[in-house]
């Protein structure tokens, strides 16, 4: 079989060949004899040119191309429809705000003055507030009986401390305001409820040389006397913490 291909093979052009010469030399009737014979093969000569061919169909989609430049801006929307109303308002108040400063105005200018004739006619406006001051406290009658620890209590519940005579000065101006006051005595604040015979006074400071105790005092009778009244005339003497009296507060002025 494979012999028989090569054979064909080898035929094939072999016949194509003979049969041109036939054409040429117009003798179709000796063909089979004239193939058989030809022993040299020559190529033939190029074809003419063919017709063009009819247009292909369309070919399929190319590759996406590059993101192109930006675009101008838009021209604006038109105008949006009007929103909805708001809430009703307050009625407005000025006027009477107005008015109530207008009067808050007058009054101050009225209690100015009244300060002012307050500070110029009267010797001091402690006088007229019941208290008595020197340059740096002011001294204040609590005319409520209390026994030392609440004189105490009370008098640091007003912000200042149950009064300290440390000096002649504040020993007679307290006496003096007890006197005028119509009392005898009243608690100042002196205690030796540490240590007994250790007096000191209410801020826990030691006492100095300064001292008006009266004759005899301080006797700490009945081993009870821990806390300190002073009378009208201005003397010290120690007393019993439980009893009740009047008392004297003192504040510093930078405080009040
Ligand atoms: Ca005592
Ligand atoms: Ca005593």
């Amino acid at each position: 079989m494979l012999i028989m291909k090569r054979h064909l093979a080898f035929l094939g052009p072999l016949i194509g060949l003979a049969f041109l010469s036939l054409l040429r030399s117009g003798y179709p009737q000796q063909t089979a004899e004239e193939a058989c014979s030809v022993q040299i093969l020559v190529p033939g000569l190029k074809g003419d040119v063919g017709d063009k061919g009819q247009k292909g169909s369309v070919g399929r989609h190319g590759k996406i191309g590059p993101i192109g430049s930006k675009g101008e801006k838009g021209d604006s929307g038109d105008i949006g429809p009007p929103g909805p109303n708001g809430e009703p308002g307050i009625p407005c108040e000025c006027s009477q705000l107005r008015k109530a400063i207008g009067e808050m105005d007058n009054q101050v200018t009225q209690l100015t003055t009244e300060l002012k004739f307050i500070k110029n006619a009267l010797p001091s406006p402690a006088a007229v507030a019941g208290v008595r001051e020197t340059d740096n406290k002011i001294y204040l009658l609590v005319k409520e009986e209390k026994r030392y620890v609440d004189a105490q209590l009370s008098c640091h519940t007003r912000g200042g401390i149950l009064s300290m005579p440390k000096d002649e000065t504040s020993n007679s101006l307290i006496a003096s305001y007890i006197t005028q006051a119509g009392l005898t005595r009243v608690f100042i604040g002196i205690n030796d409820l540490e240590k007994e015979g250790s007096f000191v006074y209410s801020d826990r400071s030691p006492m100095q040389t300064f001292n008006k105790w009266r004759n005899g005092e301080p006797n700490n009778a009945y081993d009870d006397e821990d806390c300190v009244e002073m009378v009208a005339s201005g003397g010290w003497n120690d007393v019993a913490c439980h009893i009740t009296m009047y008392f004297i507060c003192e504040f510093d002025k930078e405080n009040v």
